[in-house]
């Protein structure tokens, strides 16, 4: 690892934060969505909001170097006339402070998916006034905190984001229109230029990048139809978002495709590619879980299905996308975590060289974790599965910085047990546990002591 290799633990504003009506933040459309649907929502979640000293004094005293957080829109600006919430604005600055008062790196998110209601109801991300809002809060954080802050990205996961809200349905705005996950998504990518654009036009000292979740592309065989599925499914996946920030292009043949299948793409204006064209991101934050396992379509269904943990399936499940492609879970001789997430960290070692050869700027592994139920009300808490799927996972960075790639940086998902997008508190990834029914006390697991160890010997402590 470089001398200057980034360790640390990564969150989000509605995962951790709580105090979701507190000093004057108005509501996301994660809290009227939960709180219209009676689920477990994020009302008090970590209560970082509260609690983010004693936080950074766990990551400090557990050898990170560098904190990724992200900013909590609702709290910042708080209608569509853009007015500032003060209070807001205070918060990240105590945050930001905190941080680089032990040593701790910031690194922003500034979209980690809790758009403002008041938005989502005016059409969210399918409408370009969401864009023009977007803008007015980068100019807003890049002028409050640009000069503290090194590591930007624009946007947490914008494919996971319009993949779950607007074609499998399971996250707010909860519709499955595929017309409507390439309109958001491609609002998304626009926001995405126009904050560069407004990035470098105000000669901000850090770097901008995006964060995408990365699913590494494998096909069930070798077949020249699988082959054709794994390019559709690479496009849908990942290309998308990764050549359209990073090299400035839409992908022609999925352009194409799209256009073959009847979608409506009247709403991508040439200025707007022209933009796109020209503000490309500096740097790409990977967030690695597991590979995606591609078939070609071939059995007629036309219905998606997924099971309960919203993310994968084990056995039958699949997602069919259009009549493109499969992707299916149901290979043997996989490991699986308990939330059927596949454990395969080669993915991770062949996903990065593939990304490094591909686009050459660097890159950042700003989220890597396990799920799991777990029980945290003993003394010890004693996560050696976790401790085994990043130790093999750091292993796998590391092979393929040894093999030419530019890594940077390294973010555990995540800093302590937080809530999970509709999985509540039961899907718990910390570092530090919490005790959820009670007074939501910080105790450090088994991996936390570990990972320090890694933070410290600057990764020397992985064991291949
Ligand atoms: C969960 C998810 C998240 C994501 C993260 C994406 O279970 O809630 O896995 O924690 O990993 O928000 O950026």
């Amino acid at each position: 690892m470089t001398t200057n290799f980034l360790w640390g633990s990564a969150t989000a504003s509605y995962q951790c934060e709580g105090a979701w009506n507190e000093d004057g933040r108005v509501p996301s459309l994660w809290d009227t969505y939960l709180h219209d649907n009676h689920l477990e929502n994020g009302d008090i979640a970590s209560d970082h909001y509260h609690r983010f000293k004693e936080d950074i004094q766990l990551m400090k005293e557990g050898g990170h170097n560098t904190y990724r957080f992200s900013l909590s829109w609702p709290r910042l600006i708080t209608d569509l006339a853009g007015t500032i919430n003060p209070k807001g604005v205070d918060f990240y600055h105590r945050l930001i402070d905190e941080c680089l008062a032990n040593g701790i790196e910031p690194f922003i998110t500034i979209f980690h998916w809790d758009l403002p209601d008041y938005l989502e109801q005016r059409g969210g991300w399918l409408s370009k006034e969401t864009i023009e809002a977007y803008v007015t809060l980068c100019d807003l954080v890049f002028k409050e905190y640009g000069q503290k802050v090194k590591y930007w990205t624009t946007f947490n996961e914008p494919r996971y984001y319009v993949f779950s809200g607007y074609f499998i349905g399971n996250y707010p705005p909860g519709v499955h229109n595929p017309q409507q996950t390439i309109s958001a998504s491609y609002n998304m990518m626009l926001a995405n230029a126009e904050a560069v654009k407004r990035f470098k036009a105000l000669a901000m000292p850090g770097e901008i990048g995006i964060v995408h979740s990365y699913g590494p592309i494998y096909g069930v065989d070798d077949r020249p139809e699988t082959r054709q599925a794994m390019r559709d499914a690479d496009n849908y996946y990942n290309n998308w978002i990764l050549d359209t920030a990073i090299l400035g292009e839409i992908p022609q043949d999925m352009l194409a495709k799209l256009a073959g299948q009847g979608f409506d793409l009247s709403f991508i204006l040439p200025e707007e590619l022209k933009t796109i064209k020209q503000n490309t991101v500096d740097f790409v934050g990977l967030n690695y879980y597991a590979r995606v396992l591609i078939a070609p379509y071939e059995t007629g269904e036309t219905i998606l299905a997924i099971n309960n943990s919203g993310a994968s399936g084990q056995g039958s499940s699949k997602v069919v996308v259009r009549e493109w492609f499969e992707q299916v879970w149901d290979h043997a001789n996989s490991e699986f975590t308990p939330w059927d997430t596949e454990i395969y960290p080669q993915g991770l070692y062949e996903g990065i060289l593939m990304a490094h050869k591909k686009y050459g700027v660097p890159i950042y592994i700003t989220e890597n974790g396990v799920g799991a139920y777990e029980d945290v009300s003993g003394e010890v808490i004693n996560d050696q599965f976790r401790i085994d799927f990043l130790n093999d996972h750091i292993d796998a960075i590391k092979r393929s910085m040894a093999d030419g790639a530019d890594v940077r940086g390294y973010y555990v998902w995540s800093t302590m047990d937080l809530y999970s997008w509709k999985n509540g508190s039961e899907k718990r990834y910390g570092l530090v546990a919490l005790d959820f029914d009670q007074d939501r006390q910080r105790k450090p697991k088994a991996s936390y002591y570990w990972y320090k160890a890694v933070c410290q010997s600057n990764g020397e402590t992985i064991e291949a």
